[in-house]
């Protein structure tokens, strides 16, 4: 009765866990370019979780991101989901 006590704990605490994991790393930034379909150039600030400075560059973005509304100059806030070696954006809000 005791262990099966602990063991439901157990997959209590583990499902909240997996619940509340996010691997998404949240940044801000201003559009400055959109290149091919799945591809967007951003001037992001800081991003203290990847220890990267400001600075321009070229992301990758998730099929299902809908980049309709986007425009160049607009201020974004997105997520950065880690896939193999590369980051690729999973969230863009404005
Ligand atoms: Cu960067």
């Amino acid at each position: 009765m005791k262990s099966l006590l602990i063991r439901t704990f157990l997959i209590i605490c583990l499902t909240t866990y997996q619940a509340f994991a996010d691997d998404a790393i949240k940044a801000s930034g201003i559009i400055v370019d959109f290149k091919q379909k799945s591809q967007i150039t951003i001037h992001h600030q800081p991003i203290p979780a990847l220890e990267w400075d400001e600075m321009t560059m070229d992301f990758k973005v998730e099929n299902h991101v809908n980049m309709q509304d986007l425009h160049k100059g607009d201020k974004i806030l997105f997520e950065l989901t880690p896939i193999e070696d590369d980051f690729i954006i999973s969230k863009i809000t404005k």
